[in-house]
């Protein structure tokens, strides 16, 4: 008969979840027990860095992938990581060690009292299974939950005696062999409707979520802007995780901004605004005003039920939106609408000492790689970065939707060990850096070779922006002078170097994109925002 452990295993196999990202104390040894040869163990020195790596990984891969973190402090750890893999739709199978079950009412040292609870608001669904044999099944519902949309994180809390008890061996084959599959069509009722409505519109556009890039949407989402004569705007950076529109096309327009007035006066003369894969919208900060330009209307696709339901305005079709773009496009005609003007491309940049942010990017633009993939936490040049390197292809460009620091950096290692053939460049500040930093152990022992760009402008500077946004003068904390991070880098075996003039900037980035190693570029720039 088969154990908990082999079974588990083979159930990982079936699903192709084996790369497994951990950091392992007493109560998940039993779970590392004779590792097998075909699975990867990617070791993260702190449980935040564990999931920010998987869930880099997981959306990079498209698959449901495993963070196993210690029992209860591991999952405290990795709390504000969770909370962004939930924003980013990420699917993650966390688990967690837990005492013996013979120790666990007693509470001896390591025992999670209330495991379930703990990861709850954060998580889709959190577990620990009644009996040992009930851990493969536990571990296939919570991978299918976790794979279905609106995808994200799923927690079990495994009991460490669990590992070598047997389970029969027909339950065990069922439940490996089960396959669910979650992408469900629209109604064609109202996609033919929406599809009539597009073309009455006098002026309708299109703004681009990054669910269209998960849901494999990008060549519908041309084609229906091409045949409807549709600009785009990018969903307001907080909450763009990824792009789901070609940033060099020529109906694209920018991104929006991310509060209630600013999103209506941008959108001013549309009567259709038709939202893809994203919320309405990921406001913030607070700037009120109408929630649209007056006489429009909003019809939003998503896959997420609460995102539908809890929007403040305008219709909603909940399906997946790969495959609700596609019978869209078919749905609707070719639209006698004039094309929408031609976007202007990145504007030209002076010169300064140091460099402005912007600049940075425009270096970094010229030697980024046609398949080349952003990894981006770098606040104050968020926008400079959009607009500077203009991203074309689908899965090159991953932002936490959730705004917790530390994404960034775990996240990169994990998409550079599912894309290994794409270069990943990962755009960070010096304060971002310092939520992940032990990252940059991972990347040099996993061999992922991230080029690192980190932007040292010895302060909070959107912290400020936002300061004078919300009239707060006088607040402590927002200046960080003296941190080199090259030689913290250095010191996790990261090869390091730091370059001012935007000729040694982009040749340095040159170098560092064509080594097989993972290597850092620490640039000092001006302070404040860059937003071109
Ligand atoms: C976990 C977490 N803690 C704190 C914050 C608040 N916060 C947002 S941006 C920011 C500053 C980041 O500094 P840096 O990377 O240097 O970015 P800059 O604004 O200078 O571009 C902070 C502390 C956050 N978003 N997440």
């Amino acid at each position: 008969m088969p154990t908990v452990l082999g079974a588990s295993f083979d159930l990982f196999r079936a699903n192709e979840m084996t790369t497994i990202f951990g950091n392992p104390g007493s109560t998940e040894l039993p779970m590392l027990a004779d590792f097998p040869s075909d699975f990867r163990y990617v070791l993260g020195l702190q449980e935040a860095v564990v999931v920010g790596m998987a869930d880099g990984y997981a959306q990079a891969s498209g698959r449901t992938t495993v963070a196993n973190l210690h029992t209860a402090p591991g999952v405290g750890n990795a709390m504000g990581a969770i909370f962004n893999a939930q924003a980013n739709h990420s699917p993650l199978l966390i688990t967690a060690g837990q005492q013996v079950r013979a120790q666990m009412t007693l509470q001896a040292n390591l025992t999670n009292r209330d495991a379930i609870r703990m990861p709850h608001p954060l998580v889709k669904w959190a577990y620990e299974p009644a009996r040992a044999e009930d851990v493969p099944l536990a571990l296939a519902h919570g991978l299918h939950l976790a794979s279905m949309p609106p995808r994200g994180p799923v927690f079990v809390s495994l009991p460490m005696d669990d590992w070598g008890v047997e389970v029969d061996d027909g339950d065990a084959r069922e439940v490996i062999a089960r396959r669910v599959s979650g992408r469900a069509v629209a109604d064609p009722d109202s996609i033919r409707a929406l599809a009539e409505r597009l073309a009455d519109a006098s002026n309708p556009v299109l703004v681009a979520g990054p669910d269209i890039d998960a849901a494999a949407g990008w060549e519908a989402a041309i084609g229906l802007a091409e045949r409807q004569r549709l600009p785009v705007w990018a969903t307001p950076a907080p909450g763009g995780g990824r792009i789901g529109f070609p940033e060099n096309h020529p109906n694209y327009r920018g991104v929006l901004p991310p509060a209630i007035g600013p999103v209506a006066q941008t959108l001013e003369g549309h009567d259709l605004i038709l939202v893809v894969g994203s919320s309405v919208f990921p406001y913030y900060p607070h700037i009120p005003g109408p929630l649209l330009p007056d006489g429009a209307e909003l019809v939003a696709i998503t896959s997420d039920p609460d995102e539908a339901a809890r929007a403040p305005m305008g219709d909603a079709i909940v399906a997946d939106v790969g495959l609700s773009l596609a019978a869209l496009l078919e749905a609707v005609p070719e639209s006698s609408r004039p094309a929408p003007e031609e976007n202007e491309g990145p504007q030209e940049l002076p010169a300064s000492d140091p460099l402005n942010s912007s600049t940075v990017h425009s270096a970094l633009a010229e030697v980024f790689p046609e398949d080349g993939i952003i990894v981006l936490e770098s606040p104050a040049s968020t926008l400079a970065l959009r607009n500077q390197l203009r991203l074309s292809r689908p899965g090159s460009y991953y932002f936490s939707s959730g705004g917790g620091l530390g994404f960034g950096l775990a996240a990169s290692i994990g998409v550079q060990l599912a894309q290994p053939d794409r270069p990943v460049v990962c755009v960070l500040g010096e304060g971002s850096a310092q939520y992940a930093i032990t990252a940059f152990w991972s990347a040099v022992a996993h061999d992922a070779p991230v080029t690192f760009l980190v932007l040292n402008n010895a302060e909070y500077a959107i912290l400020k922006w936002f300061a004078d946004v919300e009239g707060v003068t006088g607040a402590p904390g927002l200046d960080l002078p003296e941190l080199n991070v090259a030689a913290v880098a250095a010191g996790y075996g990261v090869s390091s170097r730091r370059a001012s003039g935007r000729d040694e900037v982009r040749d340095a980035l040159a170098t560092a994109l064509a080594s097989s190693r993972p290597e850092l570029v620490e640039v000092p720039v001006e302070p404040g925002m860059s937003l071109f």
